[in-house]
């Protein structure tokens, strides 16, 4: 079985020293380990140029956080998807629930993200993922369902990450049993839309993903990877993650 994904969503945190730190620690990781799961790392914006220098030609991967739907023009302080392939990303993180809240991206704004991000030939993650009340109202299979329908584009190239909204950065990640639940129902609705495709499509879990429960975590069925955040920033606990993917 292919070894799970690893992508670290570093948020807005990051000045140079500090992701020079994180950096150093993945590079000397490398140094000693050979063919471990794949990692992805999504720092902000400010650091993708200077972090893709440092892990070119490693085993590291390189994402970002957003991208705008447009390839170029009078987008004041945004970023396209051609411009995160031309400084060196493969992966962008699309749709993640503090963006669709804080900026209100709609399903269909995710979708055209994505499919500006696949145009430019990115990898986009997309996040899914239902709110407690959602949860506590037993709707969040039909979110769940309204969002893939919504989020995903005809043609679909990427991974789905499942984040239930109440369950990031919390330091309390869903139930194993939900986790797994809502991962066969991804899948199911995946089947539905692309066919074999759906088959393949990565899932990943996100929402306080921790050294002490990845590991049950990476058990689940069909599980692709973790989307993870606040551990991405502590490199011994995010290697940690790492090694235990291997
Ligand atoms: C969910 C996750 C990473 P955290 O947002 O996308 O963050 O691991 O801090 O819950």
């Amino acid at each position: 079985m292919a070894k799970p994904i690893i992508i670290g969503n570093w948020k807005m945190n990051g000045l140079s020293e500090e992701a020079d730190h994180i950096v150093s620690a993945l590079l000397a990781y490398a140094e000693k380990n050979k063919n471990f799961a794949p990692t992805v790392i999504c720092p902000p914006f400010t650091q993708l140029y200077h972090i893709q220098k440092h892990i070119k030609n490693t085993p590291y991967a390189l994402g970002a956080q957003d991208c705008h739907v447009a390839e170029k023009g009078a987008y004041t302080g945004n970023i396209s998807a051609a411009m995160l392939k031309d400084v060196g990303a493969k992966y962008v993180i699309l749709g993640h629930s503090e963006r669709r809240a804080e900026y209100k991206e709609s399903n269909e704004l995710v979708s055209q993200k994505t499919i500006a991000a696949q145009n430019s030939g990115l990898l986009p993650v997309v996040c899914i993922g239902e709110t407690k009340e959602e949860r506590e109202s037993n709707q969040y299979k039909d979110v769940i369902a309204n969002q893939i329908k919504g989020s995903l584009p005809e043609q679909f190239n990427g991974l789905v990450a499942y984040e239930p909204v109440w369950a990031i950065g919390t330091g309390a990640s869903a139930k194993n049993e939900d986790i797994a639940e809502v991962i066969s129902f991804i899948r199911e609705k995946l089947v539905a839309q692309y066919g074999e495709n759906g088959k393949k499509t990565p899932i990943l879990y996100g929402g306080s993903v921790k050294p002490n429960n990845v590991k049950d975590i990476f058990a689940i069925s069909e599980l692709g990877g973790v989307l993870v955040g606040g551990v991405s920033l502590i490199p011994e606990d995010f290697l940690q993650l790492v090694t235990i993917a291997q």
